[in-house]
């Protein structure tokens, strides 16, 4: 039995609605998801909202609503944008939900029954926009802009504090003897070198507002809005009861979260379930954030991507193979209407829409759409470099490299349709002494579009459903215990039962 893989994506806040950041970890975890799925691993893929704090309170405030109405309207934002990039979660947590505070508060017990927080003062700086302590360093490098910004707010206030320090030197040792723990490598780093400072105990109540969990051992306080959502992947499974879900999939096999919340996820989380003695989750693993047009984006520039109008002009299959193809997950990058466009018609609407439907119309104008019989004597001309392709592609897809991933399949493509060029198979039709050339040609193609129907269907489900449908073979089933992928990603592992041409698969995008 394969192992469970157990996914999730941050929790998203809602005080606002989703962009593309949001939609770029959520397609990325899904194609993980749909990926271990067909592998034939029982897959637990988890998102959620982020509802409580001072951030939500302030945004409410500001609408004259109250918190949970804003989050149940925003709510609905982000549960339709999933429905809409075709995102298929197991489930979705809200931490205004009971079962969500059930399970923070007995974390919180725990850690309090470890002697792991205590009662004292904090004075200092508080960032409400990421609802983070401001550091030493952090307060000088800003110098006098801190009174200036209105993100940042002064407290002086009666707080419990975590025993950060004590986990301290666990924590370094962890991510030393589990190098895979945090990924990428330069995250990692920069990980370990705020480790290797001191660390100061962290703030983990609040008293000056209310919107949050009351405390077990003093409800005049608030639950630190990130214990909070952290402890959100432990209650989505049902903690603290053992039930299956719990016990089958915790610890996460992977926690994928943006370069700006890794701090949080690789050492306030693992410290906290150190506290608890739960298992650290396998891996986290950052990514980095998009730019727009070249700028950074922001409110103020008002030049957020909402991924809503893509997906109603170009499709969701499109969008979410842009996101990952565009650049290496991990490093920052761009988004540009022109490159977007760009990509979606060389790679699918030429690379792969053509081939499919050049090699279908051959298929049905030379043979009436039939599959012809393999002659054994002629040996397939694409068979042996497309298996090196394909193994590679299930190296990279799920060790998170999914630009190279699909470029190693986008190679397939291109050799495919180089041996239309080359075999000119409209000459060979017009010699009857070449007619089993021609069959091995059409073979050979039926057959790269069959394998584009399984390498492409973690990440664009419709158009993979679309092709199986053209050559009258069912929709994949990821069935636990059945490795689809392996059985299916290999030459001839299916009887190809027609090539229908039907409809275009992709449309060029016209831009004028
Ligand atoms: O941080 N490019 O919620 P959030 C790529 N509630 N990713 C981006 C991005 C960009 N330009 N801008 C933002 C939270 N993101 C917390 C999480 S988890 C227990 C709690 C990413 O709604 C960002 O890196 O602010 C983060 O992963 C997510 O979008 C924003 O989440």
């Amino acid at each position: 039995m394969k192992d469970a893989f157990y996914i999730t994506t941050p929790i998203y806040y809602v005080n606002d609605y989703p962009h593309i950041g949001h939609a770029y970890t959520t397609v990325a975890a899904d194609v993980l998801a749909r990926y271990h799925r067909l592998c034939g691993a029982p897959v637990f893929f988890l998102t959620g909202t982020d509802e409580h704090g001072q951030k939500i309170e302030k945004a409410a405030e500001k609408n004259g609503e109250r918190p949970i109405e804003l989050a149940d309207r925003v709510v609905t934002r982000f549960e339709s944008l999933w429905k809409a990039l075709d995102i298929s979660i197991d489930d979705f947590i809200r931490t205004t939900q009971d079962r969500h505070k059930k399970g923070a508060l007995a974390l919180f017990q725990k850690c309090l029954d470890k002697g792991d927080i205590y009662e004292g003062e904090y004075e200092g700086w508080y960032n409400v926009s990421d609802e983070e302590f401001l550091t030493e360093t952090q307060v000088q490098e800003l110098g006098s802009d801190i009174e200036k910004n209105p993100n940042f707010v002064r407290l002086k206030e009666k707080t419990y504090f975590f025993r950060l320090r004590r986990y301290q030197k666990q924590l370094l040792e962890h991510i030393e003897s589990h190098p895979e723990f945090i990924a990428p490598l330069s995250r990692k780093n920069e990980v370990l070198s705020f480790l290797k400072q001191d660390l100061r105990d962290l703030s983990i109540s609040r008293s000056s507002f209310s919107w949050g969990i009351a405390l077990p051992n003093d409800p005049s306080h608030v639950m630190y809005v990130w214990f909070d959502a952290l402890s959100n992947y432990l209650s989505a499974l049902g903690y603290p009861e053992s039930t299956d879900h719990y016990n089958n999939f915790w610890p996460a096999q992977l926690h994928l979260v943006g370069k700006d919340i890794l701090r949080f996820h690789a050492v306030f989380w693992p410290i906290f379930l150190m506290s608890a003695e739960l298992p650290l989750p396998k891996q986290v693993f950052a990514h980095g954030w998009w730019t727009i047009e070249g700028e950074k984006m922001s409110k103020s520039k008002g030049n957020f991507v909402d991924p809503f109008e893509f997906i109603d002009t170009y499709g969701s299959d499109g969008f979410r193979y842009f996101l990952l193809r565009e650049f290496s997950f991990g490093q920052d990058g761009n988004f540009s209407k022109e490159s977007f466009i760009q990509r979606l018609n060389s790679e699918l609407a030429n690379d792969l829409g053509n081939l499919v439907s050049r090699s279908l119309s051959m298929l049905e104008k030379y043979r009436e759409g039939k599959v012809p019989q393999a002659d054994n004597s002629i040996p397939s001309i694409l068979k042996s470099s497309v298996e090196t392709h394909l193994q590679d592609y299930q190296k990279l897809l799920p060790t998170l490299h999914f630009d190279q991933a699909f470029g190693e399949f986008w190679k397939i493509l291109s050799k495919a349709n180089q041996m239309i060029d080359q075999k000119q198979p409209w000459a060979l039709a017009k010699n009857p002494d070449q007619s089993q050339e021609l069959d091995r040609v059409l073979l050979d193609l039926l057959e790269v579009i069959r394998l584009s129907s399984v390498a492409i269907a973690p990440i664009m489900p419709n158009l993979s459903r679309q092709i199986r449908e053209k050559l009258g073979l069912p929709e994949l089933a990821a069935k636990i215990g059945q490795n689809q992928i392996e059985e299916k990603l290999s030459w001839d592992a299916e009887t190809i039962k027609k090539g229908e041409k039907g409809q275009a698969l992709f449309t060029r995008i016209e831009t004028s």
